[in-house]
């Protein structure tokens, strides 16, 4: 999964990508790559980012997924449940809430109603907050947990059970230990029976353990998505996907699953 964000403040591609044509050549270049979906957000999940309405995220994705020539898989990455509407309606087919359907209880009835597909990621707190000293007895135990709830929650609403991703949301309110756990304990979060989406792109984690700065994380970001797929994980959501591909490309000839 190849990362556009149309925003101002993402923390490692923000202001780059926010004017239409940009992102639409962005996208277009990540499919090229080899990108099997491009996740499309218009708003920053970064700590403390600002909040955008729906209105102004549909005003950046639109012009966007309307742009596209030949549009790939395209994934929204939102939390409201009238972009997923509007983005469903023009040919997205995947919703990535990283609320998991919490922030706009909508939001699960909506995808039911297109018969998209879902991601659920697992989220302690919010934005704002998450960081704050983030603490956990199991963090395995506890973020499976949440996401078996969060799949019935969806379930419930319609939901396919077949088109549902789980995702342990690294760096969503861990901290580094924590995130290493998830990416050990990715094959425990797989037994749920569904397919596990990893984001590692970039993040904080690798500042925190290697003192990198976001434009030095290339290597570490490859290496710990490499880790999560052989131990289970299915996706990895990141924004240098040719580097990635390659990676995946030899690690899978030499494994023979190529
Ligand atoms: N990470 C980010 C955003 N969305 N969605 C899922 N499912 N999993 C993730 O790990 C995840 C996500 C944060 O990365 P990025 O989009 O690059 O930054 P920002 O939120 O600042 O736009």
């Amino acid at each position: 999964m190849g990362v556009v964000n149309i925003t101002l403040d993402s923390f490692s591609d923000g202001g780059r990508y926010v004017d239409a044509p940009s992102a639409i050549a962005r996208v277009a270049q990540l499919a090229a790559e080899g990108a099997a979906i491009v996740d499309l957000g218009a708003e920053s999940t970064r700590p403390g980012a600002e909040r955008i309405g729906a209105a102004e995220q549909l005003g950046r994705l639109l012009p966007v997924i309307e742009g596209l020539s030949d549009p790939p898989p395209l994934s929204i990455d939102t939390t409201r449940a009238e972009v997923a509407d509007e983005a469903l309606r023009r040919g997205a087919t995947l919703i990535n809430d990283v609320s998991a359907g919490r922030d706009d209880p909508e939001l699960l009835e909506v995808v039911a109603d297109h018969g998209a597909d879902l991601c659920l990621m697992h989220m302690r707190g919010d934005p704002a907050t998450m960081q704050h000293a983030p603490r956990y007895d199991d963090v395995v135990a506890e973020v499976r947990a949440f996401l078996a709830e969060r799949v019935e929650a969806a379930v419930a609403a319609g939901v396919d059970p077949a088109g549902i991703l789980i995702d342990p949301g690294i760096g969503f309110g861990k901290t580094l230990q924590h995130n290493l756990a998830l990416l050990a304990g990715v094959g425990e979060l797989a037994g749920l029976g569904h397919p596990v989406l990893v984001g590692v792109s970039r993040k904080s984690m690798f500042g925190a353990m290697l003192g990198r700065e976001v434009h030095e994380r290339l290597v570490p970001s490859v290496a710990a998505g490499l880790a999560a797929l052989a131990r289970g994980a299915s996706i990895v959501r990141v924004h240098d996907v040719a580097d990635t591909v390659d990676a995946i490309t030899v690690w899978q000839a030499v494994s023979g699953d190529a």
